[in-house]
C-alpha cells in the first residue's frame, strides 16, 4: 500500500521543472565558483593564509624572494570554456555568482516547499535504518558491474535515495553556510559562526570540496541515468512518467541540454563583450539583497594579540611618483591628508595632528577579495573624530578616499588609460561612522609599513580589503560619486567591475 502511494506521487511538472533549472544554476554557480577561485589559487585550514601553508593549490608561482610579491601576481588566468565568464575577471565571476545564488536558492525553496506539501518527500528522505544495508546491497551490485531490476526503483533504488538526500539536505545547506561564512560582513558581525565552520579559509576550503562533492555527483548521476534503464529514466525526467514516448522525451531533454549549453556560451561571451553592462545588470539585482541583508552589520571583531598572523599578503604596490617617493623619503613630515567637500571646515592634517586625536586599536580579520585572509592590529583614529573636527554638511551621503597611488601600481593588467588614474574607493556616511571605521597610522605595534599604505590607510572591517584605501592623500564628502573617476564609486569598480558593496 505504502509503495503504491509513493508510486502514485509520479514526477510532476514541478518536480520536473525545478529539476531543470537546478542544473542551469548549478552550472552557473561551478564555473564562476572556478572563476573566483582562481583569483587566489591556493586553499588553507588557516586565516594566516602563509604561502606553504596552502593544502592544495592550483598554480606554480612561488613568491618571489627579496621581491614585493602580491597576491594579484598569482591571479590565474581560466578558459572561457570552464570558467564563468573566463579569463582574469574576478569581478564579473562574482556578479555571475551571486546573481545565481538568489535564482538557486529561490528554485530550491519552491521546491522543498512543494516536496513537503505534496508528501513527495516520503520517497527521498529515509524513514527506516533498513535503507543502509539496502544501500549497501545496491552498491555492492553497481560495483560488480550489475543493474539492478526495475522493481528496485521505488521509484529510487536505496543508494539513490540516499545520494539524492545527502545532497539536497546536507550539501546544498553546507555549501550555502559556508558561502556565509566568507562574508567579511558576517564573520565581522558574527565571530562565533565562521569560526565554527573553520574560519574562513575552513569556510572557504569545504566550500571548495562542496565543489568538488557536486562534480562527483554530477559525474555518477548522469552516467547512471544513461546506462541504468535510460529509456524509462529519460521518461521520468521529461515526462515524468514511464508511459510516454521515449523519442519526445528525448528529443525534448536533448533540446532543454542544448538550451544550457547555449545558455552557458553566451554568458561567456556576452560578459566579455560588455563588462560593464553585465556589472550593472546582475549588480541591480544583487545589490538591493546585500544592502538589506548585510550592509547593516556592525563589526565586533576583537581577537586577541596570539590571533595576529605573521604573514600577511600585500595587494596593490608603493607609489612610485615623485612626489610620493619625496615625502616618505622625509618620513612623511610634509605630508598632509587633505580632508574637504561637503565639510563646514576643510583641513590639512599631518600625521602629527592625526595622532593627536583620539586613538583607536582593533584587532581584527582582513578579507581580501581574491580570498584571502590574515590578521592584525590596527591603531589610529575614528574616521567619525575627522567627522566631527570638518562638520560634516548634511547634503552628503558618501565618501571619497584617494590615494597618492595609480592604477599602474594597483592593477598593472587595467587598461592604459586607468596607469594613471588615482586609486579611490567611495563608502557610504553610514559606513563611515562606523567604530571600528578608521583611519590607521600603525600596524602590529609599528608604523604603518609601505607596503600596507605608509603613512594612513582605511581600515573598514565589515568590508573586503579593495575599500580600504592606502597611501591616503585625502578625503573627500560628496552628494553623489558618478562623476567622480568612471563613475562606478571606486578604482576596482571603475576597471576590475567589482561591485560597489564589498560585503560579501
Ligand atoms: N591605494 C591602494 N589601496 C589599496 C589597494 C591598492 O592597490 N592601492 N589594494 C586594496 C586591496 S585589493 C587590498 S586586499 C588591501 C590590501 O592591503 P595590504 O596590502 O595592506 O594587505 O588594500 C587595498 N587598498
Ligand atoms: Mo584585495
Amino acid at each position: 500500500m505504502y509503495m503504491m502511494v509513493i508510486a502514485s506521487l509520479g514526477f510532476p511538472l514541478w518536480l520536473r521543472l525545478t529539476h531543470f533549472i537546478n542544473l542551469l544554476f548549478l552550472g552557473f554557480l561551478i564555473r564562476s565558483g572556478i572563476q573566483i577561485l582562481a583569483a587566489h589559487p591556493r586553499l588553507y585550514w588557516n586565516d594566516g593564509c602563509k604561502p606553504e601553508s596552502n593544502w592544495l593549490k592550483f598554480t606554480r608561482k612561488k613568491p618571489a624572494q627579496g621581491k614585493l610579491w602580491t597576491s594579484m601576481d598569482e591571479e590565474v588566468s581560466v578558459s572561457p570554456l570552464l570558467a564563468l565568464p573566463g579569463k582574469e575577471n574576478l569581478g564579473l565571476g562574482r556578479h555571475w555568482h551571486f546573481f545565481s545564488i538568489l535564482f538557486w536558492i529561490l528554485n530550491g525553496l519552491v521546491y522543498v516547499v512543494l516536496l513537503f506539501a505534496t508528501g513527495e518527500w516520503t520517497r527521498l528522505i529515509p524513514t527506516s535504518w533498513s535503507i543502509i544495508p539496502r544501500a549497501w546491497e545496491t552498491f555492492l551490485t553497481y560495483i560488480t558491474f550489475h543493474i539492478p531490476p526495475v522493481s528496485d526503483f521505488q521509484p529510487y533504488d536505496p543508494l539513490q535515495q540516499l545520494a539524492y538526500a545527502g545532497v539536497i539536505f546536507l550539501l546544498a545547506p553546507l555549501t550555502i553556510l559556508t558561502g556565509a561564512a566568507m562574508s567579511p560582513a558576517i564573520e565581522a558581525r558574527f565571530p562565533w559562526y565562521s569560526k565554527m565552520l573553520g574560519g574562513k579559509q575552513g569556510a572557504r576550503s569545504i566550500h571548495f570540496l562542496c565543489l568538488v562533492a557536486y562534480l562527483l555527483f554530477v559525474i555518477v548521476h548522469v552516467s547512471l541515468v544513461v546506462i541504468v534503464h535510460f529509456s524509462d529514466n529519460i521518461r521520468n525526467i521529461v515526462l515524468g512518467n514511464e508511459q510516454g514516448s521515449f523519442p519526445l522525451a528525448l528529443t525534448i531533454a536533448i533540446g532543454a541540454l542544448l538550451l544550457v549549453g547555449v545558455l552557458y556560451a553566451w554568458a561567456s561571451w556576452y560578459s566579455l563583450r560588455r563588462k560593464r553592462q553585465i556589472q550593472h545588470v546582475l549588480g541591480a539585482i544583487v545589490d538591493p539583497v546585500r544592502r538589506m541583508l548585510l550592509q547593516r552589520l556592525k563589526s565586533r571583531q576583537q581577537y586577541t594579540k596570539s590571533a595576529i598572523t605573521t604573514y600577511f599578503w600585500v595587494n596593490g604596490r608603493p607609489p612610485v611618483t615623485e612626489e610620493f617617493q619625496a615625502l616618505a623619503h622625509n618620513d612623511f613630515v610634509d605630508w598632509r591628508l587633505e580632508v574637504h567637500g561637503l565639510v563646514a571646515n576643510a583641513l590639512q592634517l599631518s600625521l602629527d595632528d592625526l595622532q593627536k586625536l583620539p586613538r583607536h586599536s582593533q584587532i581584527t580579520k582582513h578579507n581580501c577579495i581574491q580570498g584571502w585572509s590574515g590578521v592584525g592590529e590596527w591603531t589610529g583614529v575614528p574616521l567619525s573624530e575627522i567627522m566631527k573636527l570638518c562638520g560634516v554638511l548634511p547634503t552628503a551621503k558618501y565618501v571619497v578616499f584617494t590615494s597618492y597611488q595609480e592604477g599602474m601600481q594597483a592593477y598593472p593588467k587595467g587598461p592604459e588609460e586607468s596607469h594613471h588614474a588615482p586609486f579611490y574607493e567611495v563608502i557610504s556616511l553610514e559606513l563611515a561612522t562606523h567604530p571600528q571605521t578608521i583611519l590607521a597610522y600603525a600596524m602590529n605595534g609599528e608604523p604603518l609599513p609601505l607596503e600596507h599604505g605608509a603613512p594612513l590607510r582605511l581600515r573598514l572591517e565589515t568590508e573586503l580589503g579593495y575599500k580600504m584605501v592606502k597611501y591616503l592623500r585625502s578625503i573627500e564628502f560628496v552628494e553623489e560619486y558618478a562623476s567622480i573617476g568612471e563613475g562606478q564609486g571606486g578604482f576596482r569598480e571603475d576597471v576590475q567591475f567589482y561591485g560597489i558593496g564589498a560585503e560579501i
